[in-house]
């Protein structure tokens, strides 16, 4: 028994925040069915695609464990099918641009009317205000929920980051909202609605740099480079790769000289004496210029710049090693190519390689959370359209005949050709 089980998911989602969330439902046990529009499907079937004719990487990555529908819901006999559809599920989650759903004619106050006990979920670019009409992809929202202005070095332009903190950061904000409201509609025995906007979810995770513009106002910011390189502004700067936290950090160099030959140390009080027997600079342990927090604070470069003379001798693992025999944390810059190949990450499920019928095997990035009593077994994104007939048939109930006067109106476009059992 998985922990969502029994919970129907109307999976009205696309490209990535959406996706996220509707994939973390399903590995969590929900029945999650994706409605898709005939023909075209999801966009990202198509997109940055490895080979041709097979749903690309992006799809297969975001789409494990659900079910496929395809369905024209502007066409009459596709509307009386989402109804039934509405009608069935537990939980309807969209990612379309704002406004896009009342245009279809499934306004939150119809969908009330249709299913009471609906939690309908949606992610957005924006919360009401100015913005709220308009669309907003990744970077956008990486940009508008304050990350790019706080990341990258102080000389250099703001920088969006790797992780998909706008997509599928919102998508992981969302998914807790449904669970959330699942639970109260346990008490209450009515839906509601859960919004997760992408400038909200960024912020959120963008907290403590809303805490740093605050401290500027009473005094520089001691562990930003900016201390002792230049001064501030009213605004709270980019840090380099300055710790968040309240102890000194930054990325070195180790042996090789490669892109991502780097590890990140941090510079704990305990941590100095170890660091500098370690460095050959026994000197400095006790010597009043840098024995103590705040005599280092001006000079952090520096510091960094005496580690890094010794890190430049041995590769990221060696220095991880000898660190944390020290009780000493750091961090080697793990390239994704280091990643996919993580022994440890396949054991634990956090990588997967998983089995397509037309792509072949590909890895995936299994479910992050994991739970005692809900395992999660990772299964291969469904073709377009896969599961049409059994949705229309064994969820929905709709007589053979029915069917096909459905597939008539062409409100499921051409039905798929079953799949070979794998
Ligand atoms: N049958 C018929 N029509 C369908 C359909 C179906 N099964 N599924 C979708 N459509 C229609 C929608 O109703 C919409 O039509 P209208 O414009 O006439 O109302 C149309 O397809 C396009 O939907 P869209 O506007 O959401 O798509 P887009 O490519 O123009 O915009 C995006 C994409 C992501 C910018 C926009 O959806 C958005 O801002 N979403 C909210 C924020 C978000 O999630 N962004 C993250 C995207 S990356 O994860």
């Amino acid at each position: 028994m998985k922990a969502l089980e029994g919970v129907r998911v109307l999976d009205f989602t696309h490209v990535q925040s959406g996706p996220t969330c509707t994939q973390l439902m399903a590995w969590f046990g929900a029945e999650v069915i994706k409605v898709e529009r005939p023909g075209v499907g999801d966009i990202t079937r198509g997109q940055l695609r490895d080979l041709p004719d097979v749903d690309s990487l992006y799809f297969t990555m975001l789409n494990a464990n659900k079910k496929s529908i395809t369905l024209d819901t502007k066409n009459k006999g596709g509307k009386q099918v989402l109804e039934r559809l509405v009608k069935s599920c537990d939980v309807l989650v969209e990612n379309f641009a704002p406004g896009a759903l009342d245009r279809m004619g499934f306004s939150w106050e119809r969908i009330q009317e249709l299913n009471p006990r609906m939690i309908y979920a949606s992610v957005k670019g924006f919360g009401p205000g100015p913005y709220e009409d308009c669309k907003v992809y990744e970077n956008v929202a990486q940009c508008t929920g304050g990350s790019a202005s706080t990341t990258g070095f102080e000389d250099g332009p703001p920088l969006v980051t790797g992780a998909q903190i706008g997509d599928s950061g919102t998508g992981l904000h969302l998914a807790l909202g449904i669970v959330t409201a699942l639970f109260q509609r346990e008490k209450s025995g009515r839906g509601q609605r859960v919004l997760a906007a992408m400038q909200d979810g960024v912020l959120n995770l963008a907290r403590v740099k809303l805490r740093d513009q605050q401290r500027l106002a009473h005094g520089p910011l001691k562990e930003y480079p900016q201390y002792a390189n230049g001064g501030f502004t009213d605004e709270c700067p980019r840090a380099g790769n300055a710790s968040g936290g309240g102890q000194p950090g930054w990325a070195v160099k180790t042996k090789g000289g490669g892109a991502n030959d780097y590890i990140y140390v941090i510079i704990q009080p305990p941590g100095w004496a170890e660091y500098m027997k370690l460095c050959g600079r026994a000197e400095l342990i006790d010597d009043p210029d840098w024995a103590t927090p705040e005599a280092r604070l001006h000079k952090l470069d520096k510091c960094f710049g005496i580690i890094e003379e010794w890190t430049k001798t041995k590769d990221k693992f060696e220095v991880m090693e000898i660190l944390n025999k020290v009780n000493i944390p750091c961090g080697p810059i793990l390239s994704m190519k280091e990643l996919a190949a993580e022994p440890s990450l396949r054991a634990t499920g956090t990588i997967v390689e998983v089995d397509h019928p037309t792509r072949g095997k590909y890895l995936t990035v299994g479910n992050p959370i994991k739970l005692s009593d809900s395992p999660t077994d990772v299964e291969r994104s469904p073709l377009l359209g896969e599961h049409t007939l059994e949705i229309l048939n064994e969820v929905l109930g709709y007589s053979e005949e029915e069917i096909e006067s459905i597939r008539q109106s062409g409100a499921v476009g051409k039905i798929a050709e079953p799949v070979a059992a794998e």
